[in-house]
């Protein structure tokens, strides 16, 4: 699209005109008047939004007040600023100062149709507050997406639909619920072997901290030790725990395993650590790969111990079957493609980029509840 004339500069506040965390400010505007607005925007970087991708998050300040602008078209941008009515206000007369005329009251917004008004806070407030609890980049940037109207329209469309197309839409929200909800909470992935297998190491290594204690001892991890890592934009959770055997011999080790085995039962995935120099399984290990409802991953560990010939596709001599990814703490060989197959289990379809996410809170409801 190109840059509209000087005199058809505006700018729209799309957020509801009640005060919230968060406030959009859509700016369309031409390439002069989007200038001077802009001198305002400051980033370490210089980065002027004029010249940024589209969809890209800059992060920045505009009279000392930090806030996000995105563009999201090529005239067109939207800042994501603090939702009080002062800060918003503060913005507003700095565009208006630009040359850019303001939009009285929010006319163009999809978030504020008078008729559904209700319906738009839920959005905007669950949008907000997914938006805040979000911790990565991607996450933060799929949230925004939904904030153009999608999941309003939705809500319209589903009030005229008949009750096939309706269980049709519910049907949708299901499929992308888990999607959708770890845009702004963690995977939580648990590190299951055998003592000395090398999961303390390898939590270590993923997360790049020096987290759980390592040793030759076996047995050396007894509670659960925890860290959070980013892999492909998603927010990943990795627990450690007590090495599984099974014949414990202390009451510490005993709870140990139990903690372990609760943690794998409420994971959403479960890495299958052994050492393919040492092959040790055991019935307690066979018994939580087939009860999870959560898909396992095979890891062979210290791949650097192996002679050269071997290669990933070896079968486990313990295990009997194929591990599906080799991996070296001490090296780090074999990490980055355990990251890709741990996003790959956890996230093994994307959905369309158009499409309206059943963003946690309210965005459940709105879709679920019955139309009037
Ligand atoms: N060569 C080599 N040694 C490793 C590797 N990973 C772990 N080790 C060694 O294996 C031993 C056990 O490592 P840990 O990470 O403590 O094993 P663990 O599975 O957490 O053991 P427990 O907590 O006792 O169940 C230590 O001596 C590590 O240095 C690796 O990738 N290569
Ligand atoms: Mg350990």
């Amino acid at each position: 699209m190109p840059y509209p004339g000087d005199n058809c500069s505006t700018a729209s506040v799309l957020t509801a005109a009640a005060p919230g965390a968060v406030a959009v400010i859509r700016v369309q505007a031409a390439e002069s008047a989007a200038t001077r607005a802009f001198e305002e925007f400051r980033r370490a970087d210089r980065r002027s939004p004029l010249d940024a991708e589209q969809g890209r998050l800059l992060y920045g300040s505009w009279n000392s007040e930090d806030l996000i602008v995105v563009r999201t078209a090529d005239a067109t941008w939207e800042i994501h600023c603090h939702g009080g009515p002062v800060a918003q206000q503060r913005i507003l007369q700095d565009l208006a100062a630009a040359g850019i005329q303001i939009d009285p009251v929010n006319r163009e917004t999809p978030l504020a149709d008078d008729a559904h008004s209700d319906d738009a806070q839920i959005v905007t407030t669950a949008i907000q507050q997914a938006l805040q609890n979000s911790r990565t980049r991607e996450a933060a940037n799929r949230i925004l997406q939904q904030s153009d109207g999608r999941l309003l329209q939705l809500r319209r469309d589903l009030r005229s639909a008949d009750p096939s197309v309706r269980q049709q839409a519910l049907g949708h929200v299901q499929k992308w619920s888990s999607f959708a909800e770890h845009l702004t909470s963690a995977f939580q992935i648990t590190l299951i072997g055998p003592p000395n297998a090398g999961k303390s190491s390898l939590l270590n290594a993923l997360t790049g901290r020096n987290r759980a204690i390592v040793s030759a001892t076996p047995g050396t991890t007894r509670d659960i030790v925890e860290a959070e890592t980013v892999a492909d934009g998603w927010l990943l959770r990795i627990r450690d725990c007590a090495g599984i055997r099974d014949h414990a011999e202390t009451l510490p080790e005993q709870l140990g395993i139990l903690k372990a085995r609760s943690s794998a039962e409420s994971s959403d995935l479960i890495c299958m650590v052994t050492d393919e120099q040492e092959p040790v399984w055991n019935t307690q290990l066979a018994e939580i790969e087939q009860a999870s409802g959560c898909p396992v991953l095979m890891i062979q560990s210290k791949s650097d111990l192996r002679c050269g010939s071997q290669s990933r596709s070896q079968p486990s001599a313990s295990i009997g079957r194929l591990a599906e990814v080799s991996v070296s703490a001490h090296t780090g060989a074999g990490l980055s493609e355990l990251r890709s197959i741990i996003v790959q289990r956890l996230v093994p379809e994307l959905p369309e980029a158009m499409l309206p996410l059943p963003i946690p809170g309210s965005c459940t409801d709105l879709l679920t509840k019955p139309c009037r």
